[in-house]
């Protein structure tokens, strides 16, 4: 998430077709230099596919998930290749976008960012999903860079509906999603993106006198730089000026992605306001803690007896993620890993995104901005939540240095769609899981990354129950199903996990691995450790807000707060004296004047979705607890100079509205360009709607206050770097649902004898491991493969995978 400029690396591009291409990367030695870096490294392993041939058991290992028919289609799906192919030769027939190729777009060309599946109004979803109603229209969003102009800015228009038909598909700007009412456009402060980079480039030139005093290197642009230069995002915006501060990195020197730990202390202020990049100007320079206006004073400061020149951060193994140093007792022996002995126990269908498990059900949607969304959560055939998944993901540094200062990325300006790279067979995901392919739209293109959401069923290292008495002894088996993707945006891997129960509870999980962005260390000692030789593991707050629309039997819902307070109280059988205790206090979140707020210190509120027209039949409103599981956090910064209005979500832990399908998200992914002003200015969703008894929406935060360490080098590691939340069912049934599992045991004992065993009618299976999805063939990973769109050349795939670095 450091750079604005998306790179290309890992570059195979072949006209082959796909069938052919696949599973045959190794014919076609890839021309990238890091593939053949990493090809020597390591040896090719002979795969036997079949190592129990020769013992004559039948090998366990069946990983194919049962092939089931979605009782609806997937309407959050991604649009398919045809609709997308039209929808772009369409909008190159609409003389008024007056569009240019990507390919061939300069910065006062306008080109297509973005084609994708409009997701449809809930009210039409349930129309459909619940009322047998018509499937709702299908739209695309469509995201234009409109750089033709003075003003360049981004157009989000509707275009449907969908099949493309020459007379009704028609376009309009969209807004209904958004707080502000500008014709769905954004000011783009990135349209001038490589002449800023040329900027920086000619003020790096105007000190290599010094950069190469300095560091032994220069940042020109040229192929033998060794040194990069970047800097803020969001960029300032104060009083109508355009403002970056960058600084100085130097490149790893081989193909470790160590850059964002190698800063170098010298920083550069420059006005780029407008398009004309005469009247850009330079404002100053800072050099451990001093401050100079003028290149000129900075200069002869520099070249003044007695001027301190600070060390640099330069690559070594410390930030190298390789193994290294001595192997540990036993280590080179293979790790236990689980087995699936009877298969996949859970159906998929593939081509709609919907999954079953036991007695939960739900689709999977995937778009540019967010990622991985889940819809129609079901258990037991009752609808949970409507929707659920990532909104929008806040990095917020600090600092004495301006470059950490006013850095806070909000990373769905990159997308997570984009960066949700294929997942890694056995390390990202146990072997045996199912892999799903996701795409996105860029430059007229479709990409796929493959086998990028993963699927599978795991035993958890604890039992979920257990009772031992003096004559039997009970345990229940933890089994529990998980839809998994990483992006990895920029120098950091988030991995989502969303996880489902046998007790009827649902887990969202983030975790955060990959390199820190990490600051130099002069004068720093307030905003992080010193971490290496002139390194500060510069602090920063991740906020991460997802959307939970509960639907509790029904859409009519209530939150409930259950405190556990203390008290002084007297009883009829205290004798007249007061007692020290603790008692329930019971309130309902009434309007959206008290619907935001954090979990209670000491865990003393309980924060429930009820049905208050559903009692079970002890009279108990029947819902969902919300309970935090690993740590959450709020952003610390509070009226945050950088974002401004751009992050309004991210102040409170819960935050509660009443849906509308004008408010379908917290947050947009251009509101870092302009922060006062963004299109989606969450403040806005809370006018004092009455909140009982209606359709909710909860916008939890996931996060960390990471103040990273020396454990944090050569990468975060995501043990600790992680966050997650819990929904589980409260006197939402009558009893504990996990009692309908097989995958128990009672054993009944005498006086040192078993009298019995009962498991319950689970399958005692016996049939020999099948080692091989431990040794997944590791080389059979692809990267993403590739589709042009305009023009339309569906059976001429190649691969081609962007990072953002
Ligand atoms: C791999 O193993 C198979 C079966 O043992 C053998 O026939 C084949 O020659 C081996 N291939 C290589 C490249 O070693
Ligand atoms: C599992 O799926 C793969 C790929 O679609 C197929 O080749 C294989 O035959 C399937 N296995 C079984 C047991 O159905
Ligand atoms: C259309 O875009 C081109 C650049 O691609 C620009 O020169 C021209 O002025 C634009 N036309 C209109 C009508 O805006
Ligand atoms: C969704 O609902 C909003 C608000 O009612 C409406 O303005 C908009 O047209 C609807 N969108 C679609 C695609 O029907
Ligand atoms: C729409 O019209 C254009 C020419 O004006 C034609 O090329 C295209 O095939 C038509 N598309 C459809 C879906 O009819
Ligand atoms: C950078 O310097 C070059 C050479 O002097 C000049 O042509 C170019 O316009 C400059 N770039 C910017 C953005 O000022
Ligand atoms: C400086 O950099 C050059 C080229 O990048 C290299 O050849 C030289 O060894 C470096 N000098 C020092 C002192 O590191
Ligand atoms: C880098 O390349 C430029 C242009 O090719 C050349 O003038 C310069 O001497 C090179 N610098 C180093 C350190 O090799
Ligand atoms: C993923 O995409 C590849 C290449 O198009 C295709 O072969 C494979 O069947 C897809 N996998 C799934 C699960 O759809
Ligand atoms: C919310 O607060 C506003 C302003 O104080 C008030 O007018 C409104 O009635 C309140 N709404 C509810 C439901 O209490
Ligand atoms: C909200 O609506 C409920 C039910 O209509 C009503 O009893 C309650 O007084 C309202 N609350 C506020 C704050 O207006
Ligand atoms: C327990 O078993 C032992 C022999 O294994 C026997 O001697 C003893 O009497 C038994 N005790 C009871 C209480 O049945
Ligand atoms: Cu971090």
């Amino acid at each position: 998430m450091k750079l604005t400029i998306p790179s290309t690396v890992g570059l195979v591009s072949t006209s082959l077709l796909l069938g052919s291409l696949i599973g045959n990367v190794l014919a076609h030695p890839s021309p990238d230099p890091k593939a053949n870096w990493v090809r020597k490294a390591r040896g090719r392993k002979n795969f036997s596919r079949d190592p129990y041939a020769h013992t004559g058991a039948t090998a366990c290992v069946d990983s194919n998930a049962t092939k089931i028919t979605a009782p609806y289609k997937n309407v959050w799906d991604e649009l398919d290749d045809t609709e997308a192919a039209a929808v772009v030769q369409w909008l190159f027939r609409q003389p008024e976008l007056n569009l240019t190729v990507s390919d061939q777009a300069g910065n006062w060309d306008n080109a297509i960012l973005l084609v994708e599946l409009m997701r449809p109004n809930k009210t039409d979803v349930l129309n459909y999903i619940d009322h047998k109603g018509a499937a709702p229209p299908v739209y695309a969003h469509v995201v234009i860079d409109h750089r033709a102009s003075v003003e360049p800015y981004y157009g989000d228009l509707l275009v449907g509906p969908l099949p493309v038909k020459n007379g009704t598909t028609k376009w309009e700007p969209l807004e209904y999603p958004y707080t502000r009412k500008t014709q769905g456009h954004v000011r783009n402060l990135d349209a001038d993106d490589t002449l800023q980079q040329s900027w920086l480039y000619n003020l790096s030139a105007s000190i290599s006198d010094i950069t190469l005093d300095l560091w032994n290197g220069t940042a020109l642009g040229l192929d033998n730089d060794t040194l990069d230069i970047w800097g803020i995002d969001p960029l300032w915006q104060d009083d109508g000026r355009i403002v970056r501060w960058d600084t100085w990195w130097n490149y790893p020197v081989d193909e470790f992605d160590a850059e964002t730990l190698l800063p170098l202390g010298l920083f550069v202020k420059s006005d780029v306001t407008g398009r004309d990049p005469s009247k850009w100007k330079l404002e100053g320079w800072l050099y451990n803690d001093i401050f100079y206006e003028t290149t000129k004073e900075f200069r002869k400061a520099y070249f003044s007896p007695g001027f301190i020149k600070l060390g640099a951060n330069v690559e070594g193994d410390w930030a190298r993620t390789d193994q290294q140093g001595p192997v540990l007792p036993m280590d080179k022996n293979y790790p236990p890993l689980a087995v699936a002995p009877t298969g996949a126990r859970y159906s998929v269908d593939v081509a709609r995104k919907y999954v079953e498990w036991m007695d939960f059900s739900f689709y999977v949607g995937f778009s540019r901005d967010t990622g991985v969304s889940l819809y129609d959560i079901r258990y037991k055939g009752q609808r949970v939540l409507y929707e659920l998944g990532l909104q929008e993901a806040l990095a917020h540094y600090a600092g004495n240095d301006p470059v950490q200062s006013g850095t806070s990325y909000l990373d769905s300006y990159y997308g997570f769609g984009p960066y949700a790279f294929e997942l890694l067979k056995g390390y990202d995901c146990p072997s045996y899981a199912t892999y799903l392919n996701t795409s996105f739209y860029i430059s007229e293109t479709t990409h796929t990354h493959l086998n990028s959401l993963c699927l599978f069923e795991f035993d958890a290292d604890f039992s979920m129950q257990r009772h031992s008495t003096s004559s039997y002894v009970s345990s229940t088996k933890n089994i529990y199903f998980t839809l998994r993707s990483v992006s990895t945006v920029g120098n950091y891997d988030y991995m989502f996990s969303y996880s489902f129960y046998m007790d009827g509870s649902i887990s969202v999980e983030v975790r955060a691995s990959g390199y820190i962005q990490s600051a130099y260390y002069a004068n720093n000692g307030d905003y992080g450790y010193h971490i290496h030789d002139s390194l500060s593991g510069s602090m920063h707050d991740h906020v991460l807000n997802f959307k939970a629309d509960f639907d509790i039997l029904g859409l009519d819902n209530t939150i409930e707060l259950v405190n556990v307070v203390p008290v002084s109280k007297s009883y009829p059988w205290s004798g007249g004296k007061t007692r020290n205790t603790m008692m329930l206090e019971r309130s309902i979140v009434e309007s959206e004047n008290d619907s935001r707020f954090n979990f209670a210190a000491n865990a003393a509120t309980q924060v429930k979705v009820i049905n208050m027209d559903q009692r079970n039949k002890y009279g108990e409103y029947r819902g969902y607890r919300i309970l935090p599981s690993t740590g959450v956090s709020h952003l610390t910064v509070e009226e945050s100079s950088n974002l401004v209005n751009a992050a309004r979500w991210a102040g409170y832990d819960i935050q509660v509205t009443k849906q509308h399908d004008t408010e379908p998200r917290s947050a947009h992914a251009y509101n870092s360009q302009d922060v006062s002003n963004p299109p989606v200015n969450f403040d806005e969703f809370f006018n004092g709607e009455n909140l009982t008894q209606t359709d909710l929406v909860l916008w939890l935060n996931l996060g960390m206050h990471h103040v990273p360490h020396t454990g944090d080098l050569p990468n975060t590691v995501f043990t600790t770097a992680h966050s997650g939340i819990q929904f589980f069912p409260t006197n939402y049934l009558l009893g504990d649902p996990s009692r309908e599992t097989v995958s128990m045991v009672r054993i009944n004992y005498d006086n040192g004898t078993v009298t019995e065993v009962d498991t319950f009618g689970q399958k005692d299976n016996s049939c020999a491991v099948d080692f091989t999805p431990a040794e997944i063939d590791l080389w059979s990973y692809h990267g993403d493969v590739v589709v042009r769109k305009f023009p339309y050349d569906p059976n001429d795939p190649y691969y081609e995978t962007d990072s953002i670095v």
